[in-house]
């Protein structure tokens, strides 16, 4: 187990008592003066995500379906073909010179080849994906786990999430500038057994409509976390310089950033 669960441990067992203590001291005044208690009355998403892992146990999986669950048409969503020439230029190549980049906060930044990921340790899972529109899908994903690919580049000691960076650039009109769609989870998520860079879909390689050559099924979240079309992660510390600093494009646009399952 890495070393960065137990922190996190303490520090949700910490954040979840401070959580719980506040509706009992009645007034907030007292709970504003604790900086551990506003720091989480000032971040409810925080506080949703502390007690969500208080009452499921870190390690749990999401529910996973036999073969014949598998729904016959999986709904393709968001971007299904993106709108730019470097990928359009490795489709037509059928991806022969896509490389998912890894870098950022670690101390061995690398590049992966398709071949050097499907040699990587694989998890291959049936599971339901529940888009925040109010559809469900299921699909058998396999992939390389994140987990074994993390701790190969070795992140730094102050990496708290990792960013996923994809091809696609998101619709600019509700919000100014050319900026690609953008994800991103926590370590808990990133070290989770089923949260895998999926390359396979029903046994095929991922098409283009469901992200090729690569995506992020992060299955004990919803939909809009699992980028598409990964082109690079990277680890970071914070959001500040990513978009409008909310830690993914639909963050940016007001969504949840743990949008929890
Ligand atoms: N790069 C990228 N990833 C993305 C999206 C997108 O538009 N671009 N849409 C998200 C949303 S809202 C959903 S529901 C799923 C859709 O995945 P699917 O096309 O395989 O159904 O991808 C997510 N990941
Ligand atoms: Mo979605």
């Amino acid at each position: 187990m890495p070393r960065r669960f137990r922190i996190d441990r303490r520090r949700l067992l910490t954040g979840a008592a401070a959580a719980a203590g506040a509706p009992l001291l009645g007034g907030c005044d007292k709970v504003a003066a604790d900086p551990r208690a506003r720091h989480v009355l000032e971040q409810t998403e925080v506080l949703t995500r502390w007690v969500q892992r208080l009452l499921t146990p870190r390690t749990a999986l999401a529910p996973e379906y036999a073969e014949e669950d598998i729904s016959p048409a999986f709904k393709p969503n968001g971007t299904t073909n993106p709108d730019d020439d470097d990928y359009q230029d490795m489709v037509a190549n059928k991806f022969a010179d896509w490389r998912l980049d890894v870098g950022g906060l670690v101390a061995r930044p690398a590049k992966f080849t398709m071949d050097a990921l499907r040699a990587m340790p694989s998890r291959t899972q049936i599971t339901r994906h529940d888009c925040v529109e109010g559809w469900s899908c299921i699909a058998k994903w396999k992939g390389a786990m994140l987990g074994p690919l993390l701790r190969q580049v070795e992140p730094a000691p102050n990496a708290r999430y990792v960013v996923f960076h994809c091809a696609d650039p998101m619709d600019s009109e509700s919000m100014a500038g050319a900026e690609k769609y953008y994800e991103s989870i926590d370590f808990y998520d990133a070290y989770h057994p089923q949260t895998i860079l999926a390359y396979d879909m029903n046994d095929a390689p991922l098409p283009v409509r469901h992200g090729a050559p690569l995506r992020l099924r992060v299955e004990r979240q919803l939909g809009y976390k699992m980028a598409k079309y990964l082109m690079r992660i990277e680890l970071v510390e914070n959001f500040a310089s990513l978009g409008a600093g909310m830690g993914g494009s639909w963050e940016d646009r007001g969504y949840a950033w743990y949008a929890g399952i």
